[in-house]
C-alpha cells in the first residue's frame, strides 16, 4: 500500500512537471554589453515584467555580455533563429536603418527619456521596412554623448589628432572636429583603452561606472553630442507562434518599457558622475557657447547627408525629420526640460 502511494504521488509530480512544461515558453534573449549596463539593466527589468504579466506562461532566459551574440551579428543572429530575442545599437551597422538613424542626429537631445519616447512615436508611425523581418518589442536610446579621456580636452582644439572610440554619426562629428574617431561597438573599447590603441571614448557617462572607465579616463567634457537609438527585436517566426493574449502583453510593455529606460538613464547618468567623482576624482570640463556652436555648425552636414540617405531608401525625410523635432518639443514641454 505505501508503495502504491509513493507511486501515485510521483506520477502525479510527473504529469505536473510535464503540464508546466508544456504551459511556459522559453525565450533566450542576447545583449552585447555586461550585464552592469543599462542595455542589460532593462533586459532584466522586461524579464520580470515579462514573467509577471503572462503569470510565467512565458520565460525569458538571458544571456548578457555577449554569450549568446555579440554586438554586430546580433541582427543576423535574431533574424536566423540563433536568439528568439536580441537588443542591437543601430549605430552599430552602417546603412541599415535609415530611417531610424535619424534618432542619431545632432538634434539636441537632451533627455533619455524624451529621446526614447520619441523614437518609440516614430517607430510606430513610420514602421519602416528596415525592421519589417523582425517584430520590435521596445526602443530606447542611450543618452547625450560626452568624451571621456585618458588626456584633459579642456577645449575644442585639444581633440586634434586625439583618438576616441564611437560609432554612427559620432564618428563623423569627431573627425570633423579634427579628432581621430575610431569605430567599434562599445563591447569591445574596454581592450582597447587597456592597449592604448584609443585615448577616450564617447558616449553617455552612465560607462563611468559601469564599465568602470572613470578609473583611466580621469578627464570629462561635456560635449552634448548625439544619443545612440537601441531597438530590441524578436526572431518573427517566433513572434508569429505566440498566442495572441500573450503579444498583446508584450505590445502592451513596449512603450512602458521605452519610458522605464529613459528614467532609468537619465537618473543614472549623474550618479554614475557623482560616482566618479567621489572615486577618482575626475575632473569635468564644460566648453563655451561659441564651442558649442562651433559643434553644432561642424555636424549640421549630417542631416543634410541622412536626409539624401534616407531619399534614396524612398522615405519621407522632411516628414519623419520634422515629426521626430515635432515630438521632441512636445516630451520637453511634458518633462518640463
Ligand atoms: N553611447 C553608445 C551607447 C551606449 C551608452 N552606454 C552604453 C553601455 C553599453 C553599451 C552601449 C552603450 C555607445 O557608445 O555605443
Amino acid at each position: 500500500m505505501r508503495t502504491l502511494t509513493i507511486l501515485l504521488a510521483a506520477a502525479a509530480m510527473a504529469c505536473l512537471m510535464a503540464a508546466t512544461a508544456v504551459a511556459a515558453t522559453t525565450l533566450t534573449y542576447a545583449n552585447f554589453p555586461p550585464a552592469s549596463t543599462f542595455p542589460c539593466i532593462q533586459m532584466e527589468r522586461w524579464k520580470d515584467e515579462v514573467e509577471k504579466r503572462t503569470g510565467g506562461a512565458l520565460v525569458i532566459q538571458t544571456f548578457p555580455g555577449s554569450t549568446l551574440l555579440g554586438a554586430k551579428n546580433m541582427l543576423r543572429g535574431v533574424q536566423t533563429g540563433q536568439a528568439d530575442i536580441g537588443c542591437i545599437s543601430l549605430p552599430y551597422y552602417p546603412g541599415v536603418f535609415p530611417a531610424m538613424s535619424a534618432l542619431n542626429l545632432p538634434v539636441a537631445f537632451a533627455s533619455t527619456t524624451v529621446a526614447s519616447l520619441t523614437m518609440w512615436d516614430i517607430y510606430q508611425k513610420y514602421q519602416p521596412a528596415e525592421l519589417a523581418e523582425v517584430k520590435v518589442l521596445t526602443v530606447f536610446t542611450s543618452a547625450p554623448s560626452n568624451i571621456m579621456s585618458r588626456v584633459p580636452i579642456r577645449q575644442l582644439s585639444d581633440l586634434r589628432g586625439v583618438e576616441l572610440r564611437a560609432s554612427g554619426s559620432v564618428l563623423d562629428i569627431l573627425s570633423a572636429l579634427g579628432a581621430r574617431g575610431v569605430g567599434m561597438p562599445m563591447s569591445q573599447t574596454p581592450e582597447a583603452l587597456q592597449k592604448g590603441v584609443v585615448k577616450g571614448l564617447v558616449s553617455s557617462f552612465d560607462v563611468l561606472k559601469d564599465f568602470n572607465f572613470a578609473e583611466l579616463c580621469r578627464f570629462e567634457t561635456i560635449t552634448n553630442l548625439p544619443v545612440y537609438p537601441f531597438a530590441v527585436i524578436m526572431n518573427k517566426a517566433r513572434w508569429d507562434s505566440l498566442p495572441d493574449d500573450v503579444k498583446k502583453t508584450l505590445d502592451d510593455l513596449g512603450r512602458d518599457q521605452a519610458l522605464w529606460t529613459g528614467q532609468y538613464l537619465d537618473r543614472h547618468i549623474h550618479d554614475s558622475l557623482e560616482w566618479s567623482r567621489e572615486q577618482y576624482q575626475v575632473e569635468v570640463f564644460t566648453l563655451t557657447g561659441a564651442e558649442h556652436e562651433e559643434i553644432r555648425v561642424m555636424s549640421a552636414g549630417l542631416i543634410d547627408q541622412w536626409k539624401a540617405d534616407a531619399l534614396k531608401a524612398g522615405l519621407d525625410a522632411d516628414a519623419i525629420l520634422a515629426d521626430m523635432l515635432a515630438l521632441k518639443a512636445k516630451y520637453e514641454a511634458e518633462q518640463g526640460e
